[in-house]
């Protein structure tokens, strides 16, 4: 019914295979980085907000090993859209004032060169390496993220010990996917990746970049991710219209961000006739804040009923004010309602496309599943996913 989850153990397994065979020899270096479902909070890391996040059982691993020269070589098994599973990346310049790459190569690999660049302290070595996921690229389920993050910890990896704060290497990562990936997303993904905790969700405070661990580990209760598989051609053109339309709001608003603003302002946009997509975009953002901060407190008293209300309260403005989602999304949300026993509905992540989240209660999950293949005219796949542990290194698993 619900996809597998492979272990980590095993992708590594995969992946130092595919390392014999494309460079015939043993890699000495695994790290993995996870994906990420969001819960709650969606379209409010880049307005200062709350958003609240858990890491997934599916990652991305990296295999690898140092070598001499100035060009690294590295090797993925899922390509996305691109057709070339080899890139070679010319390391930068120790001397040079900017650390720069240059750009081209296939798609997967600008988040690899991107984080290189924007890699923290030393300059690293060259190097070869396996990228192998079980994350669904495209999916909404942050794909890049993962690579990037464990692109940044495999780097670690090989330059050594370093204090550099978690919160600085998902900054380089979200600059890495900004600059070499073109996408201005917020820091969410980036930040869960690396600091994802088993059987928790994380509140992260995305104006100061602190977080809160909240537990999310109750048996009768399941997180199921239900992915649409479509993805509409809008999802790289409005996400950029949607953050100027928030700057554009705050500033109507005289805010730094919408994180300060209150539905208060939203009815002064209105009284000046403001655009009226401008004032659906600030409502959405402003509710969504509020819904964020509510759903922690409802999470920390285990008050799922409540959760799951604000999840279907997420999904509605989404869909309402902040058009993001599609009549997939929305298909999918409707389906797992119908269940007596779903606690709560929502799209996941930017959009347009891509999986939803929902909130079930364990004894009716088949149950959602089959509803859901029943009612929806695509062909969805399902994820049973608990929270996870964020990126790290796992080297001695190459020794078994
Ligand atoms: C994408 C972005 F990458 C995140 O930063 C976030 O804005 C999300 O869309 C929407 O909540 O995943």
């Amino acid at each position: 019914m619900a996809e597998e989850i492979v272990p980590i153990s095993v992708l590594v397994q995969e992946a130092r295979d595919v390392f014999r065979n494309e460079f015939q020899e043993e890699p000495d270096i695994a790290v993995f980085a996870p994906g990420r479902v969001n819960l709650i909070g969606e379209h409010t890391d880049y307005n200062d907000g709350f958003v609240m996040p858990m890491a997934l059982p599916l990652v991305t691993v990296i295999v690898g090993k140092k070598i001499e020269g100035d060009e690294s070589i590295i090797f993925t098994t899922n390509t996305g859209v691109d057709t070339s599973q080899r890139a070679t990346i010319e390391m930068p310049n120790k001397n040079a004032l900017i650390r720069a790459i240059t750009p081209g190569g296939p798609k997967w690999s600008m988040y690899v060169k991107g984080v290189i660049a924007n890699y923290i302290g030393d300059i690293p070595p060259a190097f070869k390496a396996v990228v192998h996921s079980s994350v669904p690229t495209g999916g909404g389920l942050s794909s890049s993220a993962s690579i990037e993050v464990a692109t940044y910890i495999f780097l670690d990896e090989l330059t050594g010990p370093n204090s550099i704060m978690p919160t600085d290497k998902a900054l380089a990562c979200q600059k890495a996917e900004h600059d070499y990936a073109g996408m201005p997303c917020g820091i969410m993904d980036q930040f869960i990746s690396l600091m994802g905790k088993k059987n928790h969700a994380l509140l992260i405070d995305c104006r100061n970049l602190t977080s809160s661990l909240i537990p999310l580990s109750d048996s009768n209760i399941v997180v199921l991710i239900t992915n649409s598989n479509v993805k509409h051609e809008l999802t790289g053109s409005e996400y950029p219209t949607r953050r100027k339309q928030c700057q554009q709001a705050a500033l109507i608003m005289k805010k730094v961000s919408l994180r300060d603003a209150t539905l208060e302002d939203v009815n002064y946009l209105k009284s000046i006739n403001a655009d009226e997509d401008i004032v659906k975009r600030a409502r959405h953002v402003i509710t969504e804040i509020q819904r964020t901060s509510e759903a922690a407190q409802a999470l920390k008293q285990m008050n799922f009923r409540r959760f799951g209300q604000l999840m279907v309260e997420s999904h509605q403005s989404l869909r309402d004010d902040y058009d993001v989602s599609c009549p997939e999304l929305d298909a999918l949300v409707e389906a797992a309602l119908e269940v007596e026993g779903v606690l709560g509905s929502r799209m996941t992540g930017g959009g347009f496309g891509g999986c939803t989240v929902s909130l079930v209660y364990a004894h009716v999950i088949d149950k959602v599943i089959g509803n859901i293949k029943k009612k929806y005219k695509g062909s969805p796949t399902f994820y049973i996913c608990t929270p996870s542990d964020g990126a790290g290194k796992i080297n001695e698993l190459l020794q078994k």
